[in-house]
């Protein structure tokens, strides 16, 4: 069975990464959707919300399996019996980033392949960061945010700014 990893914050999840979710579907037998605990972190949404709204988010993907992980990338997608890690690639500083963190990936777990997928063109400038600065002051959110999601979402940030 082929697995691929998609790891990240999804603080929140956004058009962007269900893009990602979806094409990889069709990639593999399963997609693992895997949001990243970071102790280091205070995100916007909980663990807890983070794994509901994926799975809202994510809910006509029937191989889709949303899941949480802490500590090291490669220690989890080798649990997971993957060695395939999905990232999403919009601009330039991207690349930069996760190449750096591809190539040590391989030096340590040399049969782990990173999988870059393009950006969809009415998605390459999303991102969690530019959602939350939008709804904070008063900017719409449609279209870029799961519409189901899209009113928790910009109750939460309007409540924390
Ligand atoms: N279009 C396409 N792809 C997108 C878009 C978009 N509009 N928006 C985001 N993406 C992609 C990102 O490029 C990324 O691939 C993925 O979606 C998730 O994005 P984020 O921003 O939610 O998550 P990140 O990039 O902050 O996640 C970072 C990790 C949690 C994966 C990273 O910190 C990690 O692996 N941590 C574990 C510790 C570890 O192993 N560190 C590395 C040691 S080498």
């Amino acid at each position: 069975m082929r697995i691929g990893v998609c790891p990240g914050s999804f603080d929140p999840v956004t058009n962007g990464h269900v893009d990602i979710f979806s094409r990889a579907s069709k990639m593999f037998d399963l997609v693992i959707a895997a949001v990243f605990h970071n102790p280091n972190k205070k995100p916007l949404f909980t663990m807890e919300e983070r794994v509901e709204m994926l799975n809202l988010a994510t809910k006509d993907i029937t191989n889709i399996k949303v899941d949480s992980f802490s500590g090291l990338l490669y220690d989890y997608v080798l649990q997971q019996n993957s060695n395939f890690i999905v990232r999403g690639l919009r601009a330039l500083s991207d690349f930069e980033y996760e190449f750096q963190r591809a190539l040590l990936i391989k030096k340590i777990v040399p049969e782990i392949e990173t999988i870059f997928m393009m950006t969809s063109n009415e998605y390459s400038f999303v991102s969690s960061s530019s959602i939350k600065e939008l709804a904070k002051f008063g900017g719409p959110i449609t279209g870029l945010v799961p519409e189901c999601l899209e009113e928790k979402i910009t109750k939460r940030i309007r409540e924390k700014s």
